[in-house]
């Protein structure tokens, strides 16, 4: 029996004090005073033992019990304490410790170059003005002198709506608008996305951004000349002043004459290479004197108003800006480019 009682003290005395939260020290207390422990058993066996060991046997496990009793209580009072100071330490503020950063976006390359643009025509006394994103075959073609099987309307293959209208595949479409409602002088920049149904590659999108430009004022006020220099003012402006430009003739239905507009390659520096097609130059856009048949199609009278316009493509701009060799990354929403402005 007093061996029995002296395994049950070192067992049960290890256990409390090993016991890490209160929970576990409950179980032990049932495990060891419960009605059903060993100890209980033991002393419901006292009374068959003879009146000497009775005595001594009983007055051990009672000892036990208290002492298994005082050490609960003892434990228990450790692990409050270990507990609320655990909660201390972890609630703990400390002041000192140096703030989170938060991460904050910015506008896209493209929104970058176009607020840009607006900047340097805003500085030459330019009035920026919106468009309509879906227009009606008038305004996106007639009014521009591209009626219906005229074969400059091929090179704008279009994604042509139920209704006959078209998402715009030029920007050139707010001039008409424009005009309807303005009588020259007049200085506007619109830009804005334009649709047309290509197959993408490294210069070419199905979903694009152009600027459109446009100066008009009484006959012989504007020449050839105002439309060379606003031209050379934003390219260097936007550039800076290495960028090499030149003019070809060319052919649009809206004006006469007619020119292209091409930046020298930023990538092989005029002498030719993938993204240039080997011609080291990279074609920004369209220009010309506006066609007198474009002042007609808005009521103006023809030969009263004299003026150019012109317009380019902004992927383009902004390509040649930053030095990025494929059009279609700033539409791939890739962060790892995006972060890079
Ligand atoms: C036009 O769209 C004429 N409206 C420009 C114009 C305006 C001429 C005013 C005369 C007077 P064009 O189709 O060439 O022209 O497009 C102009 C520019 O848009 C191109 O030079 C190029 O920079 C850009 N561009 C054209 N197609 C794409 C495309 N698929 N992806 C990206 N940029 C393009």
């Amino acid at each position: 029996m007093k061996n029995k009682i002296d395994k049950i003290k070192d067992l049960a005395l290890k256990e409390i004090s090993k016991a890490r939260n209160l929970a576990d020290l409950e179980k032990l207390r049932v495990k060891y005073l419960g009605r059903k422990s060993e100890l209980t058993n033991v002393l419901r066996g006292v009374k068959n033992l003879s009146k000497n060991e009775r005595k001594e046997v009983g007055e051990m496990a009672n000892k036990l019990r208290e002492e298994m009793d005082e050490n609960i209580k003892h434990q228990v009072v450790n692990i409050k304490r270990r507990e609320s100071g655990d909660v201390k330490e972890k609630e703990k503020i400390d002041v000192t410790y140096p703030g989170r950063k938060i991460s904050k976006g910015h506008l896209h390359p493209l929104t970058q170059v176009r607020y840009e643009i607006e900047e340097i025509f805003k500085s030459m006394g330019f009035l920026t003005v919106d468009g309509r994103e879906v227009e009606d075959e008038f305004h996106n073609f007639d009014a521009l002198n591209m009626p219906k099987n005229h074969p400059a309307r091929d090179m704008q293959d279009t994604f042509w709506l139920k209704n006959g209208c078209v998402p715009r595949t030029q920007t050139s479409s707010v001039q008409i608008r424009f005009m309807k409602e303005n009588k020259p002088p007049l200085r506007i920049v619109s830009i804005g996305r334009v649709y047309r149904n290509e197959n993408s590659d490294a210069t070419h999108d199905f979903n694009f951004n152009q600027i459109e430009c446009l100066m008009v004022d009484e006959s012989g006020k504007i020449t050839v000349a105002h439309f060379k220099s606003v031209v050379s003012e934003f390219m260097k402006g936007l550039f800076g002043k290495e960028t090499k430009t030149r003019l070809r003739p060319s052919y649009f239905p809206f004006v006469e004459p007619g020119f292209e507009f091409d930046a020298s390659c930023p990538y092989c520096k005029g002498r030719g290479c993938r993204i240039c097609k080997g011609t080291g130059w990279i074609e920004l856009g369209g220009a010309g004197m506006v066609n007198q048949k474009i002042f007609t199609s808005v009521g103006f009278s023809e030969d009263k108003y004299e003026g150019f316009a012109f317009g380019f493509g902004v992927e383009r701009m902004a390509m040649i800006k930053y030095g990025i060799d494929d059009t279609r990354l700033f539409y791939g929403g890739d962060l790892r480019f995006l972060e890079q402005f």
